[in-house]
């Protein structure tokens, strides 16, 4: 886990650099139906905000069982399209730093022992078999693998 945290942090890092190029004007453009810059960052925002709270509370629970968001509701209300870019930016660097601090820190036995108990299926970017235990280890390599989803689309042109 260590190994792989060094690798996110890094991952952070870079993909802020490159961000940091575009300009407000150009975060703002939406691409047909899909997102513009500002709202893929605001949206990832929301989800580093979400799975905060995942890996606090299941250091406290046996179960991986978490509410979802109905992620095009939160992007609309917060209005991300009006937010200033480089302050969505530091943001979402700097929630991130704090989120692999957070992991950094947790047991390995909290992150590695089997949870029957989840909803996966319903919280998660990956697929996942109910019934199927998963381990918290696994929730936050989801989380890493959805942020690479989204920054790959907002790094793309
Ligand atoms: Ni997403």
């Amino acid at each position: 886990m260590k190994e792989f945290l060094a690798l996110q942090k890094d991952v952070v890092n870079k993909a802020y650099k490159q961000l940091s190029y575009i300009t407000d004007a150009d975060a703002s453009i939406k691409p047909g139906k899909g997102w513009s810059k500002k709202e893929i960052i605001g949206h990832l925002i929301d989800s580093a905000a979400n799975n905060h709270q995942r890996f606090v509370r299941a250091q406290f629970t046996s179960d991986l069982i978490f509410t979802g968001y109905a992620q095009d509701d939160w992007v609309r209300v917060q209005n991300y399209q009006d937010a200033n870019w480089s302050s969505l930016l530091e943001l979402w660097k700097a929630y991130n730093l704090m989120l692999i601090h957070v992991l950094e820190h947790i047991p390995d036995e909290q992150l590695d022992k089997p949870r029957k108990h989840h909803n996966l299926q319903q919280f998660g970017f990956r697929e996942a078999v109910a019934g199927e235990p998963i381990s918290l280890g696994y929730v936050v390599s989801d989380y890493f693998a959805h942020m690479q989803h989204h920054l790959e689309i907002a790094l793309k042109n």
